[in-house]
């Protein structure tokens, strides 16, 4: 589709080298790969690649007359104070804040909710440039040790650190390459559990997360406090199965251990449990033995996804979808580890989410209703409603409550809603909400707001919600610029969400945007999900696809108008529907996007997808992956279709140097593809509209992003939308 306001003079690609001697052959099938060179990051070539396509979008942003508009105004919109909710260890309560612009939030702690605050622990200090996240910090039991993760440049790595509370001391202990790890405390707080992968290869220890060596073996671990990690006591490993992952928890009364086991990113995993008061000599015992930790197995299968919400002593209470897509709750006594029974049975048409352990023997379940979060007080013995929650149309963020409290903190959000902390008590005869904490975002009002929920038919007849936030009052005349945003995997539910740059988008370019809850989520439960998956996914593409027409001949917008993004999975959903239809779209944002479908599993964390994609591997797979991938379906459309000037919307595919879970060859694999084929072939192309990579440096997946890093980003997007769209700045 030709954009409203085309680039003033064609773009001068650069011009990346072709390897046709690059060809796979799957399962018969050959395979051209002419851009293979692209998977080495270390390359001198593909650097000087990256630094091309960086300048290119530099003088494409350039011309974009919102950006600093967009700049400033998301900057200010940030500063603003910004609050988690609290959470109790000890005699102490712990937070985390942002005054506004601080480029990572800071861990606080203080005696009462009412008392002095004091800063624990300030990421911004251990870099100049606010690069340093937190990731995974936890607090001993009796509030005496603080761990804490930290992640460098946005790498999934992870080094664990140690500070003592009580005068901010930070300990010796420095734990390396930790990797999709919980930490999690004995309560006798000697040590911790974590989890991580054998150190890499030496010459790829030099900027971790920049390598695309594939994760295999992780490794449970118990750390003693004051020990070198050397020292660690290896709990489990499992070389025969080098792609599981495990993580470790200890119980709420601190008897045991439990041990989940993840072969994938399928949400089923084994249970096992260690009950520490056996061990003889204690875990400290185990240092220096040969023996792995003796879990007991529990479930020793993979056939659902099982995680422990409360024990007491043997009688273990479960959240699992055994049976059960739309989950419940269910209880075993590990004295009879065959006899399980149902404690809150599967809900008909909504997904039980959470279920939190509060006030001694209650339970604040948290379902998810056609996309809304609703919450309820349950008696954890009989599973019986003893209360609704009341709360607005929305998202639950976090519950952050202990079984011993009789006070949960809720944190709630929503398209309007910055966030919003509720105190609940539950002490009282009927539980009391109140607002604890409101954030505020100056200069947002609300009230010039609307959202929607639709429900629009996708190809094959089926419901599929979607949200559309709006000024009030428009006219359905087809003039809107429109965003529309989409994921469309891994069981995630994308749910109401306070966007500081789409209300932007919304005040100052009079645009619509909208959620897609399309298949391959979690929003109906896990029958959603697969409905997705496989040789299904391309019902995901199709949902979205639907959801663009819907807003077109609902007048919301038209085609030039409607721009798509999506992140991650939902970067692959953007690059696969460009190809499918080209004519639909204004515009596409693409971010971390995974792109050639025919390679991820080598690469990172890349093997555990092949739970949502299946694996090139598998020659029925290979044909599944092959006609979708954006990668090996790039063709010029205005070949095929009865439009000859028919063309791709203007692109920009994201991605960063030390993105460690979509490695950024994807991206620039099919960035070089997309240039080459649809704008420099050697004929005219009618390609005018821009295609172009942004390449941001010191940043990852998107977690732990620095604040002026996130407000930059979304200025580059959305200006980039804006003037590809038409759309001018109303003040
Ligand atoms: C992941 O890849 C999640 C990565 N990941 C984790 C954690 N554990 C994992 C165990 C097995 C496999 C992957 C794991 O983050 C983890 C555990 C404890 C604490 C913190 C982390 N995801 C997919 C993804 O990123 C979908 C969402 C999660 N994708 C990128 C899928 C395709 C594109």
């Amino acid at each position: 589709m030709g954009s409203i306001s085309a680039m003033d003079v064609p773009l001068q690609y650069p011009v990346a080298r072709r390897d046709e001697s690059v060809v796979d052959n799957y399962h018969g099938v050959d395979v051209p790969d002419p851009y293979r060179w692209l998977e080495n990051p270390d390359a001198e070539e593909v650097k000087e690649f990256v630094q091309k396509q960086v300048h290119l979008t530099d003088s494409v942003l350039k011309t974009c007359d919102t950006r600093e508009k967009f700049r400033e105004k998301i900057t200010k919109l940030y500063d603003h104070p910004r609050y988690e909710a609290p959470f109790r260890r000890g005699d102490k309560y712990f937070y985390f804040h942002n005054t506004g612009l601080q480029p990572q939030k800071v861990l606080y702690v203080q005696d009462s909710l009412d008392g002095k605050a004091e800063v624990l622990l300030d990421p911004n200090v251990l870099s100049e440039d606010g690069t340093v996240s937190l990731k995974a910090s936890t607090v001993s039991e009796d509030a005496k040790y603080l761990a804490y993760g930290l992640s460098f440049s946005g790498s999934d790595w992870v080094t664990i650190k140690v500070m003592r509370v009580d005068d901010k001391t930070v300990e010796s202990d420095t734990l390396l390459w930790a990797k999709f790890t919980s930490i999690s405390w004995t309560h006798d707080s000697k040590g911790f559990f974590y989890s991580r992968y054998p150190a890499p290869k030496e010459g790829e220890k030099l900027d971790a997360g920049t390598e695309t060596s594939s994760n295999l073996n992780h490794e449970l671990y118990y750390h003693l406090i004051g020990s070198n990690q050397s020292e660690d006591i290896l709990c489990w490993k499992d070389p025969d199965y080098p792609k599981y992952s495990f993580s470790a928890e200890v119980t709420d009364d601190g008897k045991y251990v439990l041990m989940y086991t993840h072969e994938s990113c399928d949400p089923v995993n084994k249970i096992y449990y260690c009950d520490m008061s056996t061990l003889p000599n204690g875990l400290e015992g185990h240092r220096g033995q040969k023996d792995l930790l003796p879990f007991v197995k529990l479930i020793d299968n993979f056939d659902a996804c099982y995680n422990a919400i409360a024990n007491d002593d043997t009688v273990f209470t479960f959240l699992t979808n055994k049976d059960a897509p739309k989950y419940k709750l269910i209880r075993v006594d590990l004295k009879e580890p065959s006899t399980w029974t149902d404690v809150l049975q599967e809900a008909e048409k909504d997904v039980l989410e959470s279920a939190v352990p509060v006030n001694g023997n209650q339970i604040i379940v948290c379902y998810l209703s056609d996309v809304k979060h609703v919450l309820q007080l349950r008696d954890l013995q009989t599973g019986s409603l003893l209360h609704h929650l009341p709360i607005d149309i929305g998202t639950v963020y976090a519950i952050s409550a202990r079984r011993k409290d009789s006070t949960a903190f809720i944190e709630f959000a929503s398209f309007l809603t910055p966030v919003i902390i509720y105190q609940c008590n539950l002490g009282t005869e009927l539980p009391d909400m109140k607002v604890f904490r409101e954030i505020v975002v100056p200069e947002f009002d609300r009230t010039n707001f609307i959202v929607n929920q639709v429900f629009f038919h996708s190809k094959d007849g089926t419901q599929i919600p979607m949200f559309i936030v709006s000024r009030k009052n428009i006219l359905l005349d087809g003039s809107h610029p429109c965003l529309l945003y989409g994921y469309g995997g891994f069981n995630v539910s994308i749910t109401s969400s306070f966007s500081i740059s789409r209300i932007v988008l919304a005040r100052h370019l009079g645009a619509i945007f909208c959620i897609a809850n399309i298949r391959g989520g979690g929003e109906y439960g896990e029958e959603w999900h697969k409905a997705g998956c496989f040789a299904k996914k391309q019902n995901v593409f199709d949902d979205f696809i639907s959801a663009a027409e819907y807003l077109v001949s609902a007048g919301y917008t038209q085609p030039q108008k409607l721009c798509i993004e999506g992140g991650s999975n939902g970067g692959l959903l953007i690059g696969a529907c460009i190809n499918q239809r080209p004519d639909l779209f204004g515009c596409a944002l693409a971010h971390v996007g995974v792109m050639d479908m025919l390679r991820f599993h080598k690469f990172t964390i890349g093997h555990a997808w092949t739970s949502d994609f299946g694996c090139s591997d598998k020659e029925e797979e290979f044909h599944w992956l092959v006609k979708y991938s954006p990668l090996h379906n790039v063709r010029r459309p205005w070949e095929k279709s009865p439009d000859q000037s028919c063309q791709y919307p203007p692109t920009m595919l994201l991605t960063a140097d030390h993105d460690d879970r979509v490695v950024p060859l994807h991206s620039l694999k099919f960035l070089a593809t997309l240039q080459y084929v649809l704008c420099t072939s050697l004929e005219k192309s009618p390609q005018t509209n821009p295609i172009i990579g942004r390449i941001e440096c010191k940043a990852g997946h998107g977690a732990g992003m620095p604040t002026q890093k996130l407000a930059n980003e979304a200025a580059d997007r959305y200006s980039f939308m804006a003037k590809m769209v038409g759309a001018s700045w109303i003040d």
